[in-house]
């Protein structure tokens, strides 16, 4: 079956790459249920998993032909479906990362932003064009882009059709990696190596339990940490890795001018 999709293992590492490129990678239904199972399959089997775009964009958003036909209620379970794979995206089994080039528009931000590490080469470019279409994020970008770039940068966006450079991605806290042009995939995936060398359970951690705490009171919050802690640091894995600091076998930390 055509899909517009592709899904490839390597090693520990599942590439998921957008591959409608004639229509810039805009997300239409087949797209979205494409990514679904890719990102459940990525789940399965892989450690990681890093999400990028074929041809010369990341992701046009939401597939606007598509989106014209759709009543309210119709309008809602789609936006809903989209909230669910994005969760698992946000919060599931494993970290994502985006290999960002081109344009990350409307809901191909929103994907972005569901990733735990964003990597952009230095030709894309950011926008949130709703206000100009008439329409309304939908794939959760008023809660996680919002919360990447402050709901002030967001409005601004959304309002006025301000474009984001890479640069300026970076400036705002949405891209933590900035590469030269045509890098962004390499790093990515330089990136995922090393996250797919963590213990997976502190890697489940990190991805479930940050993310929630953020949404909790102070007190709360540190409660919900002690609670982690003391879960992942009692697992075989770190008893393990810690042994082997103490015994000076791990790796070290790339300190600044330090020894490596
Ligand atoms: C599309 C879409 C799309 C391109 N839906 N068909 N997103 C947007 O408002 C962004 C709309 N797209 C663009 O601004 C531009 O396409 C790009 C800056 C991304 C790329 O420009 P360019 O010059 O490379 O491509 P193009 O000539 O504009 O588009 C090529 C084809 O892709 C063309 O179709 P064709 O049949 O005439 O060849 C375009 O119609 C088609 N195309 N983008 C459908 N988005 C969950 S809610 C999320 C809300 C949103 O995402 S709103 C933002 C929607």
């Amino acid at each position: 079956m055509p899909s517009d999709i592709t899904y490839a293992l390597e090693g520990a590492i599942a590439l998921i790459g957008l591959d409608r490129p004639q229509k810039r990678n805009a997300i239409n239904d087949a797209l979205v249920e494409a990514l679904r199972d890719a990102v459940e399959r990525a789940s399965a089997e892989a450690k990681v998993a890093v999400i990028f775009g074929h041809g010369d964009h990341f992701s046009a958003g939401l597939d606007l032909a598509e989106h014209a036909e759709r009543t309210p209620i119709e309008g809602i379970h789609h936006s809903r479906k989209w909230h669910a794979i994005f969760d698992r995206i946000e919060r599931g089994a494993i970290p994502f990362l985006s290999a960002i080039h081109g344009a990350a528009v409307g809901g191909g931000m929103e994907l972005a932003a569901a990733t735990q590490i964003r990597v952009a080469d230095e030709g894309a470019f950011f926008a949130l064009p709703e206000g100009q279409r008439g329409i309304f994020v939908g794939g959760g970008g008023s809660v996680r882009v919002a919360r990447l770039i402050t709901a002030a940068r967001m409005a601004d966006m959304m309002l006025t059709g301000r474009v984001l450079s890479a640069a300026e991605g970076v400036q705002a806290g949405f891209v933590q990696y900035l590469v030269p042009p045509g890098e962004a995939l390499a790093k990515a995936k330089e990136l995922a190596a090393r996250i797919a060398a963590n213990a997976p359970l502190s890697n489940f951690a990190i991805i479930n339990a940050l993310p929630r705490i953020q949404d909790l009171s102070h007190d709360d919050g540190l409660f919900f940490e002690s609670l982690m802690a003391a879960m992942t640091q009692t697992s075989p894995d770190a008893q393990e890795r810690l042994r082997a600091f103490l015994e000076k076998r791990a790796e070290r930390l790339a300190v600044p001018g330090g020894k490596t």
